[in-house]
Formats: C-alpha cells, structure tokens, sequence
C-alpha cells in the first residue's frame, strides 16, 4: 500500500492482506538491521495510523525486513546533540510518539521478531501486544552502552512483564538474551523455528480475528489503562462512549436537543 498521498514508502514495507484483516507493516532497512531514524518513524506513523482507520484491519504484525533484525533502534549515525535528525537541522525522538501510537491504537499489533531486537527495536517489540519470535531471535537493550535510555515505555513496560529484578538486570547490565531466555523470562508469547515464523504469526492473528473485535478493543485499553494513568483511561473511557451512542438512551439525548425539546429518559432502568 502506498502512503495516503499515493507516493511510496521509502523506508517501511506496508502490506494488507485483502479478505484476512491482517495489516503487515515492515521496517525496511535491512543493512542497518532496520534501525530507525526520523523519517522512518513518519512513515510506520503514518502506516499504523491507516490500518487504525481502515475498518476491515483488525489485527496488524510489526516486523522487520529479512531474518538478521526485527529493530536495532535509533540509527545512530543520525543521532546529533539532541536527539536523532534526517532531513532537520533539529534532533527527534519521535519514535517514543510511535510507542504511545500502538499502546493506544485500538487493535491488536503482533510484533514478528526474527533476529535482533535491541535498542529502540526492543522497546517497539514490549509496547506491542505480542510477540512470536524465530529461534535466532536475540532481545536486548544497548542504551547504557551507547550514551543513550529509554526511561519511559522502555523502563515501565519492560518492568510489567519480566518483573523489577530482571528489568534492572536487562537495563543496567545491557546484556542480550537468546529467545529461549526471553520466553522464559515472560518477555515474549512464543518461539517457533525460523521458517514457521510467518506462519505461526498469521495463526495467531486468524485466531484473533475470529473473535469480537469489540470485546479485543476494550480488553487492550483495560490491560493497558492503570499503567497509562489518564491517557489510558481516556482511551477505556471512550470505548465506554462509543458503545453507549449506540443505544437508545444515547441517541435520546441527540435526538432531544436535534427536535428542540427536552429529553425524556424516563423509560430507561437505573440498572443496579
Ligand atoms: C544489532 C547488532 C547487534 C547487529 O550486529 P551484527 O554483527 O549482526 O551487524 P553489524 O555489522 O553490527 O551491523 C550491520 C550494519 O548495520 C549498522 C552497522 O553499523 C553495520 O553497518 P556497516 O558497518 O555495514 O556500514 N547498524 C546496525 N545497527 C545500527 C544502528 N542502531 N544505527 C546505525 N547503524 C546500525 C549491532 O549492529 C548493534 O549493536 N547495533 C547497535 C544497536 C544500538 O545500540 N542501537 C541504538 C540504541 S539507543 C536507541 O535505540 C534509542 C533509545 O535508547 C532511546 C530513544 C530512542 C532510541
């Protein structure tokens, strides 16, 4: 799929698959181990963003071109004095935009990890819902070893899932974990052999897509809702609204002030 305004993508891959609900999104910068810098950020935004909006989407895999990396982070030949830049003269993070983006996009996104996931990529891997990882996949943050952390997602997240003494010893030791380790350590959902990775990931989100997708959009704002303070119960209080304008009583309210006359709510029950 081309970007919304018919150009191609430069540094991503994105792909639908027409009839499945399955949206593919693909870092492409295979001989960087698809390390990310600003415009690639833009892109996979703008790419998230159009599988958020198109209704037939219910499940998108995040991946990485080839089988060497599903991320190495930040390119950090781009990295200046204040962050990473491209095509400014101004430094960036946007990918931490990236992170909120799929906390809050209101789909299941399954990361595919083959190879490495470090740095920044390790971060995008955690803030996704799942992740089915290849037998050569290594998972490990570089930070303390490149002047660089992240301390938002990357610190909290990271915490939730393989808890706070395996959180500072993946941190502070900037160690690297085959993906055995990393099952083991809650980090990821599956290992499977290089060659069924593809596969595997597109069972589990047939799988997914056999179920409500209203029932999957609240569950991941609820899973995600106490961690994300306000933000995240904006996003549980809104799938709350949207189910409501869809009864009678929420359309009443509309329809009253529509009709210039005052509501009558009488008929509905003060449910216990
Ligand atoms: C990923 C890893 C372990 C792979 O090692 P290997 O031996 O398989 O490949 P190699 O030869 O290191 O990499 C292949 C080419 O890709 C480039 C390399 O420089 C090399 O280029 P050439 O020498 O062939 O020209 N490359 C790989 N990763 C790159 C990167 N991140 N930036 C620029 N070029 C990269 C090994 O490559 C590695 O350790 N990479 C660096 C991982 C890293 O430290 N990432 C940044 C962490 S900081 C971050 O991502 C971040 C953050 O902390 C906070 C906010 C936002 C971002």
């Amino acid at each position: 799929v081309p970007d919304e305004t018919g150009k191609p993508y430069t540094d991503i891959i994105y792909e639908k698959a027409v009839g499945e609900g399955i949206a593919k999104i693909t870092i492409n910068r295979p001989e960087r181990r698809n390390a990310f810098r600003p415009h690639t950020v833009k892109e996979l935004m703008r790419a998230f963003n159009d599988a958020r909006d198109d209704t037939t989407i219910g499940v998108i895999i995040f991946t990485g071109k080839g089988t060497q990396a599903f991320c190495s982070g930040g390119d950090q030949s781009f990295r200046g004095k204040n962050g990473y830049s491209d095509y400014d003269d101004f430094g960036r993070l946007n990918v931490l935009d990236l992170q909120v983006q799929i906390r809050r996009l209101p789909k299941p996104v399954i990361a595919m990890v083959a190879g490495y996931a470090v740095g920044g990529g390790h971060v995008l891997h955690m803030v996704c819902d799942m992740t089915i990882a290849a037998d050569n996949a290594v998972f490990g943050q570089t930070g303390p070893k490149v002047g660089s952390f992240d301390a938002g997602y990357g610190a909290s997240v990271m915490d939730r899932l393989i808890g706070p003494k395996k959180a500072r010893e993946m941190w502070f030791m900037a160690r690297f974990y085959t993906a055995a380790e990393a099952d083991k350590m809650g980090l990821i959902n599956k290992v499977v052999p290089l060659e069924h990775l593809e596969e595997e990931t597109i069972k589990w989100c047939r799988e997914i897509m056999r179920n409500s997708p209203m029932a999957i959009r609240v569950l991941k704002s609820a899973l995600n809702a106490v961690d994300d303070g306000h933000s995240g119960l904006q996003q549980i209080a809104g799938d709350g609204t949207l189910l409501f304008y869809g009864t009678e009583e929420g359309a009443e309210g509309k329809n009253s002030y529509l009709q210039h006359r005052k509501p009558d709510f009488s008929k509905f029950p003060r449910l216990p």
